[in-house]
């Protein structure tokens, strides 16, 4: 029979109903004034109170995947931690050119074809514009962010977080059509907020436009 000796037995057990006890979430409702759900937004909290952040994952395996498909980007935009890589597999049937010049990740795929998978580290905090040189109307985000706590909204606007430690935190919220991304602190208590935090946020204009050839047309680029 395990014999615990008392003052490690209840060190043991007050470090876990500590950590019980501290584990909170989040969940964020981004809309328009209009009362419209904006999706793809991003929001990451960052930690003020010096709450540990769980260890990053090992760079083996990549943290996410933008496809090239009916010569777009998919998804649009992708958040990931600092460090992680990226796949970016060609599953149309014509040959694409990454390039970033953003300053957090400058890199370029050259054309590459079908069935070929790329994978990109991106060691940098910032946000990264990517385009390809034969395609211009292609366009993706990828969100890097030091903080493991991070989420993307839905079509609902709903982003949400769980099991994070309470406390303070730098709470971040960007979207590729926000002209300037919204930052304040909050507080975290121990037991989560009943209702979502509500962000009513202006959008600019989409201006992009959508230039690809209509499926089946035949058209290579
Ligand atoms: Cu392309």
């Amino acid at each position: 029979m395990l014999r615990l000796r008392p003052a490690l037995l209840l060190f043991t057990l007050a470090c876990g109903g500590l950590q019980l006890f501290a584990q909170t979430g989040f969940e964020a409702l981004v809309r328009t004034a209009e009362g419209k759900p904006v999706a793809d937004a991003i929001l990451s909290l960052t930690p003020l109170d010096g709450q540990a952040l769980p260890a990053a994952p090992a760079p083996t395996a990549p943290a996410a995947r933008i496809s090239q498909i009916g010569q777009e980007y998919e998804p649009l935009v992708t958040p990931i931690r600092t460090g992680s890589p990226i796949e970016f597999p060609n599953l149309d049937t014509v040959q694409h050119h990454i390039y970033s010049v953003s300053k957090p990740k400058r890199f370029e795929i050259p054309l590459y074809d079908r069935g070929r998978t790329e994978i990109v580290v991106f060691e940098n905090p910032g946000v990264v514009t990517l385009g390809c040189n034969i395609h211009d109307w292609m366009l993706a985000y990828v969100v890097v962010l030091d903080t493991p706590w991070f989420a993307k909204s839905s079509t609902e606007g709903r982003a949400a977080l769980a099991n994070l430690p309470a406390g303070r935190y730098r709470l971040d919220l960007w979207h590729p059509r926000l002209a300037k991304p919204i930052t304040r602190e909050i507080t975290l208590a121990a037991a989560p907020a009943a209702a979502p935090e509500e962000f009513t946020v202006t959008l600019r204009p989409d201006r992009r436009l959508r230039r690809a050839p209509a499926p089946g047309a035949g058209s290579g680029y």
